[in-house]
């Protein structure tokens, strides 16, 4: 499909790693105008092949745990080493405009300002469906931008982990330091997708705790079952202090490593591989129910359910005939 003159000049500006064009582009495909939907398809089309190569890393935490800190000299620190960084954030809980990151802008003022990173808040609002497709879009943009570091942030709220595993390579779970041998009551689905635990603030007072709280889990994780095809030693648990910027480098060791070893083992392509069998699915669920709704009309039976003259299964089955017959 040929680009309009404006989304052909979108897309050089993009590939020329235009960090204005990225925030157009990103603005584009979260839109919810169905022209707008058109345009974004079409960019992203367009941008097939150049995208792909980045390491895309998910990282979770709940609030206060010391995620912005953690990215801000994480990211720092992987610009210095020549690498260009994309931040994103998921953040379906999000009401206020901005959402999850740009209030936490403070604590990432160098990242904000380098050159070669990019910080893009949350868009407030939507189901998490949209926010996984608007966010997994707005990697591929990143990646069509020249960013081969791309951290996906989260708070650990639901099934949003999950998700950012999804779309993601890598994943990051930050803990503070435990007061005593519990583990925080942490959600074995949400550490079962961790790559990489990290328990963060080990300085000052709370570097014993940090440690104790890393032993615990790095037992705690070796009663998992061992993943097809994992590299070895993985998941593992480390300390960090995002604030002293201690420990950094054994996360960024530890991630190379994992990437090489599934990059070699075939792991990694089949994960993306995956992925993008998930990603066919749910937008062939979005389209298909777009579609629906705009052939069907479900007023009527939402009437009709909410006046009890049909239950909902048997309106639902209605509204599913009425749209395979091809009448409104
Ligand atoms: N002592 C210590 N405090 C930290 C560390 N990382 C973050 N904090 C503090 O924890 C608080 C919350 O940090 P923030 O990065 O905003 O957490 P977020 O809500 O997960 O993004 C702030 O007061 C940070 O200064 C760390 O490594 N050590
Ligand atoms: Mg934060």
């Amino acid at each position: 499909m040929s680009l309009s003159a404006s989304l052909s000049a979108l897309r050089d500006g993009l590939l020329a790693g235009e960090r204005r064009a990225l925030s157009r582009a990103i603005t584009l495909i979260e839109s919810t105008r169905t022209d707008h939907r058109k345009q974004a398809s079409a960019l992203l089309s367009s941008l097939g092949g150049v995208t792909g190569d980045a390491m895309r890393i998910g990282l979770s935490g709940t609030p206060g745990v010391g995620k912005s800190t953690f990215i801000e000299s994480f990211g720092m620190q992987l610009i210095d080493e020549g690498r260009k960084v994309a931040v994103l954030a998921v953040d379906p809980s999000s009401t206020i405009a901005g959402g999850a990151i740009l209030g936490d802008k403070t604590r990432m003022e160098r990242l904000v300002r380098a050159s070669d990173a990019f910080i893009r808040p949350s868009p407030s609002g939507g189901a998490l469906g949209g926010v996984a497709r608007r966010t997994r879009e707005a990697i591929l943009l990143c990646e069509a931008a020249g960013f081969d570091t791309v951290l996906v942030e989260t708070v650990g709220v639901g099934q949003s982990e999950t998700t950012v595993a999804q779309m993601t390579d890598m994943f990051l779970l930050l803990l503070a330091p435990a007061g005593g041998d519990e583990l925080q009551g942490v959600k074995r689905g949400v550490m079962e997708i961790a790559d990489v635990i990290v328990v963060n603030k080990a300085d000052g007072a709370m570097k014993d705790a940090a440690e104790r709280t890393r032993a615990d889990y790095a037992s705690a994780l070796r009663l998992f079952r061992p993943r097809d095809g994992e590299a070895e030693g993985y998941p593992m648990a480390l300390t960090a202090s995002a604030l002293e910027e201690n420990g950094l480098d054994d996360i960024w060791r530890a991630l190379k490593s994992l990437d090489a070893a599934r990059r070699a083992s075939g792991l990694h392509a089949r994960r993306r591989n995956g992925q993008a069998q998930q990603w066919f699915d749910a937008a062939l669920e979005a389209q298909l129910m777009a579609v629906f709704r705009e052939k069907t009309d479900l007023e009527d039976l939402r009437l009709l359910v909410a006046d009890g003259t049909l239950t909902p299964d048997a309106a639902a089955e209605r509204g599913v005939l009425a749209f395979t017959n091809g009448t409104k």
